[in-house]
């Protein structure tokens, strides 16, 4: 994909003021179909790589009812999450793409890294509800936080396959806690939040750009149909992992090299 068609300083300012935007359509049907059918390769096995993280959804549907620490647990088209997928060189492609690199670059500068690449999916059971949140704060472990996620959907996501929900411009006010992650309820009742709900539903190859403290959820899937979305969170080549109980997560940069054309 090249940023022919793309409004890039048009999204840029949208996300700063609003701390979201939309891209547009950026992924085309044949990029979506090397991307949906490598999701369920990896899902099913038939695509092994080392390290990446796997969480199934829950029996519930509830975010409560996860289960930690059990990684890949066998073919399945209900996996929530799988990180780590900046190893594989399908969804690496697609997230050095040339519109992305303008935005990334316009955003962070010319030295990038990424923290995370991953999928987030709602299989046509029903997935798992994920609760407010932000994406950063000491649960992130580094020297500062992150601030832009492009989120790609792989599928057609509207309002009923649990498409991302945002507070409009909560990015704004930083952080609800300093450990981040899941919003507290008491937070989420004094900011309204029920009450400022915007659903961003996406048709399959539009992509959305985040913001890292944005306030954001999505529900459960009833359209009986998978919903899969692909989030990349991007960083400054500069951002240190603090951690001191293993050695130091090495990001890895990205745009070093002319992109392959994923389209
Ligand atoms: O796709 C979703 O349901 C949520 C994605 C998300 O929370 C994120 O990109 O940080």
């Amino acid at each position: 994909m090249s940023g022919d068609g793309v409004d890039i300083p048009g999204a840029i300012a949208h996300f700063r003021e609003h701390g979201w935007a939309r891209m547009g359509v950026v992924a085309g049907d044949d990029v979506l179909a090397k991307l949906r059918a490598r999701a369920d390769d990896i899902m099913m096995g038939r695509v092994v790589h080392e390290g990446l993280f796997f969480q199934r959804d829950s029996e519930t549907g509830r975010y409560v009812d996860l289960v930690f620490g059990r990684g890949w647990e066998g073919p399945s088209l209900d996996y929530r999450k799988i990180e780590k997928l900046e190893v594989d060189p399908v969804f690496r492609s697609w997230l050095e793409n040339e519109a992305f690199e303008l935005v990334v670059r316009g955003i962070l500068g010319d030295q990038v890294a990424i923290y995370r690449a991953t999928l987030f999916t709602k299989s046509a059971r029903g997935g798992t509800e994920l609760p407010w949140h932000q994406d950063g704060g000491n649960f992130w472990g580094l020297d500062r936080d992150p601030e832009l996620q492009i989120w790609t959907a792989l599928d057609d996501v509207p309002a009923e396959a649990g498409c991302v929900e945002i507070v409009d411009r909560s990015h704004a006010a930083g952080l609800a806690t300093p450990l981040g992650g899941t919003i507290p309820a008491d937070r989420a009742l004094a900011r309204r939040a029920e009450d400022n709900v915007t659903p961003l539903p996406a048709r399959a190859g539009e992509a959305i750009l985040i913001h890292n403290y944005l306030w954001h959820r999505s529900g459960n899937n009833s359209t009986g149909r998978t919903r899969r979305a692909f989030t990349v969170s991007y960083i400054t080549a500069a951002t240190r992992c603090l951690r001191t109980r293993r050695a130091p997560r090495q990001f890895v940069r990205v745009f070093e090299r002319a992109s392959e054309d994923a389209t």
